[in-house]
């Protein structure tokens, strides 16, 4: 075996042009915004260590084994001796290895879900086909701030999440940040979460959800504590008129054209149906991770959300005129 090995493995290497590009790929999804390989957080970082204790412990039990199988090709049938090395190897080294690994696994686990403190900074986060929304509460405060497809947190610090889905069974993940975590219809999933590193990070539904599951992203945004704190006390500020005569027009046919009915723009209109829009023009993404955010693709979500996201639960809004829906598009860009 290790001969072919050596012979064919130069080979290979050789012929394959692939190969740079294979090292490549798999040199890049070591580190990264989406990434459990580039830990930037406790919970996270002791996954990663379980992890590489798995893959080491992992790669010896196949040495051992691949070692073992060659073991009756060097010695004459002795069934004591098999018996000896079948009681060693197949029990004494599985029993063992698997005692030692049950606790620390337990622990990983349990480090991880820690409950939190009171008056830590709490979120929840609620997973629908196929946009997330998440929601600020301080534990001493009652009112929620809601936003979506976008979770900002403090740097340094643990925040509670509470999980929970509107539909069918999706789950949170952050690899940089955290495991998975399931959001399972008419319960609640409690998980803590804490990123030691200022940064964007993205996560994703890592359950099965439907057609558009892959389009069902969000961006992690870890701020400095005092840029956290600014930005959740502007996004409880109501939006402010708008200040331009064709941003107030935008605003009238935000109104009037019936975005209302699934849409929130604080002070404005009210609806949990659909995301939250009271900041929409600051998010990095539109429609859940499907385009860049900017004007531009606002009105190409407008016109053609069906389109863009075949099976979501906004329809393309493909009758507007171009200046209706430029003022639109407008209107909602300078939601910041
Ligand atoms: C029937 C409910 C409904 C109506 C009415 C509706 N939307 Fe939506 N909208 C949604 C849902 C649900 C999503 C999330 C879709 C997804 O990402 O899967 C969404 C997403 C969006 C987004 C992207 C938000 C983000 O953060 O990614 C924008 C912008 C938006 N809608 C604007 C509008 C405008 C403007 C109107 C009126 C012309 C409108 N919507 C009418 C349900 C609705
Ligand atoms: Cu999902």
């Amino acid at each position: 075996m290790l001969p072919i090995f050596i012979r064919w493995t130069p080979l290979m290497i050789r012929n394959s042009r692939s190969v740079p590009l294979l090292a490549c790929v798999t040199l890049a999804s070591c580190a990264g915004p989406q990434s459990a390989l580039d830990p930037a957080g406790p919970s996270a970082a002791s996954i990663h260590q379980l992890g590489i204790i798995m893959y080491i412990g992992a790669s010896a039990v196949t040495l051992l084994v691949a070692v073992l199988m060659l073991v009756p090709f060097m010695r004459k049938n002795d069934s004591r001796a098999n018996r000896k090395l079948f009681l060693w190897t197949g029990v004494l080294l599985p029993a063992v290895t698997l005692t030692a690994l049950v606790p620390y696994v337990l622990a990983v686990g349990h480090e991880t879900r820690t409950p939190a403190s009171p008056n830590q900074l709490s979120i929840d986060v609620t997973g629908s086909l196929y946009w997330w929304s998440m929601s600020y509460r301080r534990t001493s405060e009652l009112t929620e701030i809601a936003t979506a497809n976008e979770l900002r947190l403090p740097v340094g610090e643990p925040v509670e999440l509470s999980l929970r889905s509107n539909d069918v069974i999706h789950s949170f993940w952050a690899p940089n940040l955290a495991g998975k975590t399931d959001m399972i219809p008419g319960r609640v999933t409690r998980m803590v979460i804490q990123a030691d590193r200022p940064g964007i990070y993205r996560g994703q539904c890592a359950e099965y959800c439907g057609l558009q599951h892959s389009l069902m992203a969000f961006d992690v945004i870890v701020l400095p504590r005092r840029e956290f704190d600014a930005w959740l006390a502007r996004l409880t500020q109501p939006v402010r008129e708008p200040p331009a005569p064709e941003l107030q027009q935008g605003r009238d046919l935000f109104v009037s054209i019936g975005c209302g009915e699934c849409h929130t723009v604080r002070g404005v209109v009210e609806s949990r149906r659909g995301p939250d829009l009271t900041q929409v023009g600051a998010r990095r993404t539109i429609g859940a991770g499907t385009l860049p955010g900017g004007v531009g693709n606002i009105a190409a979500w407008i016109a053609s959300a069906q389109h863009l996201k075949p099976g979501n639960a906004m329809r393309s809004y493909d009758q507007l005129e171009g200046p209706q829906l430029r003022a639109l598009a407008y209107y909602l860009e300078s939601l910041k």
